[in-house]
């Protein structure tokens, strides 16, 4: 009798996968119809918030309006024209990962690449044929050799610290009360679900270029529907891929993360000041790979329990985030 019936589970296993697909495939059809009004209406209440548009209007249901969409701030959250350093950061693993990029890697490879090509230089005019007829028969120094063994050494194990340290912060486990939002990749846009706070799914759109010009935001980098997520919080996203592999990208947060089909990754971060991140999809997944734009909208902790609330989710374990939210928040909520 066991038998039969984990026959009959792994069966109705075996068919899940291709129950679950439709559900995409279908939000995808409608997306491509109608493609930045596209997901339910509480997502909608979210990309009302543009300017224009009252909040009571796009949410009749809602009893809290949403906070006003935030305005980005140039440069901030999104490349600076022109630039080739790494975006500025604003999480702490972010602000240790650039540092040690800036700071350490970058100095001790170019003085490392500098050195290596004097020294070729050097040798190749001070022992050319001309200069050195009848050449040195040396061919061994022990002073030089435990040095170029001995320098290469500490060099590893004065770059391994630290990294060894931001490795292992980037995998660290989020703890239990972080804010959990499930991220959906799709052919070509994201899906974002709060689970624990009681708000389904709905999806990202890329922004078009006339809205997004009129919002003062930047074009391919801009969605209608924003990922809103809390300041001083930790926040774990969980990553995943509906039809191909994408990848969810935030550079200023020091956030990369696979969308694996079948597979749920797992990131967890924290953002220390209010503002809107941008990025994008990281892996090529398709002929639109461009277009599936990221925006997180990051709130001071009482107006993202506002935004909860305006979704009608319900905010996870709001007196304890009261408590948490005023020390981190106070002090860079100001410049906003
Ligand atoms: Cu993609």
């Amino acid at each position: 009798m066991k038998k039969v019936k984990s026959l009959v589970l792994a069966g109705l296993l075996a068919f899940a996968p291709a129950l679950a697909l439709n559900g995409p495939a279908l939000a995808q059809d409608n997306a491509a119809v109608a493609a930045p009004a596209a997901g339910n209406e509480s997502a909608a209440a979210d990309s009302g918030a543009n300017a224009a548009a009252p909040a009571a209007e796009a949410a009749p249901a809602a009893k809290v309006a949403a906070p006003t969409r935030m305005k980005p701030t140039e440069g901030i959250g999104m490349p600076r024209p022109g630039e080739i350093t790494l975006q500025e950061q604003f999480s702490p693993t972010g602000r240790t990962g650039r540092w040690l990029h800036d700071v350490m890697l970058l100095p001790i490879i170019t003085i490392i690449s500098v050195f290596v090509l004097v020294l070729m230089l050097y040798v190749m005019v001070r022992f050319r044929r001309s200069a050195n007829p009848v050449p040195s028969k040396t061919s061994h120094n022990t002073l030089i050799e435990v040095l170029w063994t001995v320098v290469p050494v500490v060099i590893l194990l004065v770059i391994a610290v630290p990294s060894i340290g931001l490795l292992a912060d980037q995998y660290k486990p989020a703890p239990k009360d972080a804010v959990t939002v499930k991220v959906t990749g799709y052919q070509w846009y994201w899906g974002y679900e709060y689970p624990d706070n009681g708000i389904p799914e709905f999806v990202s759109n890329l922004l078009p270029k006339d809205k997004a010009e009129a919002n003062g935001e930047p074009y391919l980098l801009a969605p209608d529907n924003r990922l809103v997520l809390p300041v001083g919080r930790p926040i774990k996203l969980i990553i995943t891929g509906a039809d191909v592999i994408h990848a969810f990208a935030i550079p200023s947060l020091w956030v990369k993360m696979d969308a694996v089909p079948g597979r749920l990754n797992e990131k967890t971060f924290t953002i220390e000041k209010p503002g809107v991140y941008y990025g994008q999809c990281s892996e090529l997944c398709g002929a639109r790979h461009g277009f599936m734009p990221i925006a997180i909208e990051a709130l001071p902790p009482a107006q993202f329990d506002q935004w909860i609330l305006s979704q009608g989710g319900k905010p996870k374990g709001a007196a304890d985030a009261a408590a948490q939210a005023s020390a981190p928040a106070a002090a860079p909520a100001a410049k906003i």
